[in-house]
């Protein structure tokens, strides 16, 4: 086989089943962070044996805040000839999979290095759909004109528009825009980057709103495969942030990103393992073994493969 970036999905495929695994075992026990710890140990262990240099462009943070998976922390082999950038989530949705709700998942991109945007660690203005609304939303519109033409694009009324918004105080506007349109936005408690994918799969027609930006860029990797569309927009939630993201970025703070800007090129991909059932189903436990369900999001190809691994206990 050649060295290509696709090729190696198996492997990453492997470690993210296992981080999957970990955080299920104290899926709805009240304890996000115990459940994030196991996934990204987990994780960690499982690419450091890998045999490709991997360098982490988004993980749990900046260094002096993440002992694990760092941004530029280096996993692998530091003698591979096979390079590669990682953005990782090891458990997305901890709040859900605290609780045992739905969406929680292991997520990542496996890239070709310097194509995805290290996003800081702030939040982002997230707008997210399919190919029928690709071009023609805008972060600059108002939600009102963005639904106006969504209705038009997608032919309509806008109490047929299902929108997921996070029910966040920080939406109230939105939301009330959303209401007085005639909309009635789907609203979450957690989990935008699978309502991002499903908005790009047509089966909801728009993520709107506020989330991490981290998140939004392995979002934004999987959308584009899914031929979708992702526009971004980093929010700052003090000066302190803003003054972090400028070191990172420079001017590019106030830009809208694209999909394309967040994740450049095709040679990548995207995988998500399921801790909770949702988008993907969860982990489920036996007598005899451990049930995994992923989904393999191909950059180049654009194939996605759904797989359904059993180990047995044995
Ligand atoms: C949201 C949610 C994610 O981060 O993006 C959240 O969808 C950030 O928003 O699942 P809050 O700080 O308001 O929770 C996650 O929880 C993790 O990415």
């Amino acid at each position: 086989m050649t060295n290509s970036i696709a090729s190696t999905y198996e492997d990453f495929l492997l470690a993210s089943e296992n981080a999957a695994i970990s955080a299920a075992t104290v899926r709805g026990k009240g304890d996000g962070k115990l459940a994030d710890k196991l996934a990204t140990d987990s994780l960690r262990t499982s690419l450091n044996r890998l045999n490709h240099q991997i360098r982490v462009v988004i993980g749990e943070g900046e260094r002096d805040e993440a002992p694990m998976l760092y941004i530029n922390e280096l996993l692998g082999s530091a003698t591979s000839n096979l390079n590669l950038d990682l953005a990782v989530d090891p458990l997305e949705c901890t709040t859900n999979c605290a609780q045992n709700l739905p969406n929680s998942m292991c997520v990542m991109v496996i890239a070709k290095q310097d194509s995805l945007l290290s996003a800081p660690d702030t939040y982002m203005m997230k707008i997210c759909g399919s190919s029928k609304l690709k071009g023609h939303l805008s972060i600059n519109y108002s939600t009102i004109k963005n639904l106006q033409i969504c209705c038009d694009k997608l032919n309509k009324k806008p109490e047929e528009l299902k929108i997921v918004v996070m029910d966040r105080e920080r939406h109230l506007n939105i939301i009330n825009d959303m209401r007085s349109f005639g909309v009635n936005p789907i609203l979450i408690t957690d989990g935008d980057v699978s309502a991002g994918i499903e908005a790009a799969e047509g089966k909801i027609d728009l993520l709107y709103g506020i989330g991490a930006a981290p998140e939004g860029v392995i979002t934004a990797a999987a959308v584009k495969a899914l031929n979708g569309f992702f526009l971004g927009k980093l929010v700052f939630q003090s000066d302190e942030f803003l003054d972090r993201s400028k070191k990172m970025l420079g001017e590019d703070i106030h830009k809208i990103w694209s999909e394309n800007e967040l994740c450049i090129g095709d040679d990548y991909f995207f995988i998500a393992s399921g801790v909770c059932d949702g988008w993907i189903p969860g982990v489920k436990f036996s007598s005899v073994g451990v049930e995994v369900f992923s989904k393999v999001i191909f950059g180049k190809s654009k194939k996605i493969h759904l797989i359904n691994n059993i180990y047995s206990n044995e």
